[in-house]
């Protein structure tokens, strides 16, 4: 097989670079080694920054974006049952779409196949072979027969556990990171929300965030330690202990229901540099890791792939490479300040395990500053509706 790019994952990264590159007449080949089934049964990120959403609308994938996403304005803190909103549009005259990653990458997956671009999903052992040099290689498997991708580049966003980050040579590579002792166990009911917007709390048993993907179904997370099971989280467990995490009004608002999903995802930060090794590009999640305490995760895999798409475009139409040569550094810094912005979120939040008396009142400032300052609220309402790309 021969083809410009192979995108290695079929995630939003994956997805959305190979629908770019497709509308700048580039052709991509996907490898995905899930099934497309699997891929969507994913309960993922649910908050899209407005330059998310601007990438979609070049895609032409955001006609079921602007029918069924919902426009938020603001959000609203929760610190021992005070409650502050943060005004996003009065503040910074932006605001973010709730619309679950689960219908971004449907809305990519049914595009991609109406246009007939080339996806192999189910795809075993791929390896990646030659990115130093002139011609790289992707190989793989399925159905027990092995396939080779000639092509010009590589695009690696197969996720923090995929084969791309590790083909990169030891040595080539830093990178940073830093675990959390906790993770958010989430659940999707099919029951209104608990709230209008969405509301992150702060309780001394820990955090917990009322989210939701529609005015019919909602997402929910609690903070839980990092080695917990959802098998010890019976529905009623769950509800008890969100309840009691957040303020009397929302937890009265809080409709149960049984779980439609449940899962816990481990929190990270993380960061591999540089994101280019000749010609295997880096992007999303194969490249950073947030905790998704501040909505990033999803929203820096786009903003990676429409400056990789739009560098990529311009190699083949222009003979230019000043894109590419720059692409790492340009992502990397707003990587960076995603990290932080996204490490701050979680630190104000989330109880530590071991913090002291001292670090607990640090915490209750640090909210109460922000409750008290619009200048605070600024810094935060800029980051969380999306710093520019
Ligand atoms: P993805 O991981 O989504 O996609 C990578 C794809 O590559 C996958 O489909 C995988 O099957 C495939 N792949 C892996 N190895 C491969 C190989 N060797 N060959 C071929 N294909 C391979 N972000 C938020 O903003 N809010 C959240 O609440 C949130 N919750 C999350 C919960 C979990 C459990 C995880 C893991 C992430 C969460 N995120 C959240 C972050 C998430 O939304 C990511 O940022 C987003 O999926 C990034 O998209 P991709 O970079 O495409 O990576
Ligand atoms: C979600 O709805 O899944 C969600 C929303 C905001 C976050 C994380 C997850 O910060």
């Amino acid at each position: 097989m021969r083809t410009q790019v192979a995108i290695v994952g079929a995630g939003p990264a994956g997805l959305l670079l190979g629908r770019l590159l497709e509308r700048r007449g580039v052709d991509t080949i996907i490898l995905e080694r899930r099934s497309r089934e699997h891929v969507l049964g994913r309960i993922r990120a649910g908050v899209l920054e407005q330059g998310t959403v601007d990438l979609l609308a070049a895609a032409g994938v955001d006609a079921r974006l602007h029918a069924e996403g919902l426009v938020h304005e603001g959000i609203e803190l929760c610190f021992d049952g005070d409650r502050r909103r943060i005004d996003f549009r009065a503040l910074t005259g932006r605001s973010v779409t709730v619309y679950g990653q689960t219908e971004v990458t449907r809305d990519l997956m049914e595009a991609r196949a109406s246009s007939g671009a080339r996806s192999i999903y189910d795809v075993e052992a791929v390896s990646l072979h030659d990115f130093d040099g002139e011609r790289p290689r992707v190989r793989f498997v399925r159905d027990g027969v092995e396939h080779c991708v000639d092509c010009d580049f590589i695009a690696g966003c197969d996720g923090y556990h995929g084969v791309s980050r590790a083909s990169v040579p030891a040595g080539a590579l830093r990178s940073f990171e830093r675990t959390y002792p906790f993770g958010w166990l989430g659940v999707l009911v099919e029951r209104p929300p608990a709230a209008a917007e969405l509301v992150y709390a702060h309780h001394e048993r820990g955090f917990a965030l009322c989210s939701m993907r529609s005015h019919q179904r909602s997402r929910y997370y609690v903070q839980v330690g990092a080695e917990e099971e959802v098998a010890a989280w019976p529905d009623q467990r769950f509800w008890d202990e969100l309840r009691r995490r957040l303020d009397p009004e929302t937890a009265a608002a809080v409709q149960t229901g049984p779980a439609i999903e449940k899962s816990i995802a481990p929190l990270r930060s993380f960061v591999a540099e540089p994101l280019r090794f000749g010609r295997l590009f880096l992007a999303g999640d194969a490249a950073h890791i947030v905790p998704p305490t501040g909505a990033k995760g999803l929203n820096l895999a786009a903003s990676d792939v429409g400056c990789l798409a739009q560098a990529l475009a311009e190699h083949y139409a222009e003979r230019s490479s000043a894109g590419l040569d720059t692409y790492s550094d340009r992502v990397l810094q707003r990587v960076w300040k995603a990290e932080r912005f996204s490490w701050w979120m979680t630190a104000l939040l989330h109880v530590f395990p071991g913090t002291d008396t001292f670090g607990r009142r640090i915490q209750r400032a640090e909210f109460d500053y922000l409750a008290g300052s619009p200048a605070a609220q600024l810094v935060l309402a800029e980051n969380y509706t999306g710093l520019p790309m």
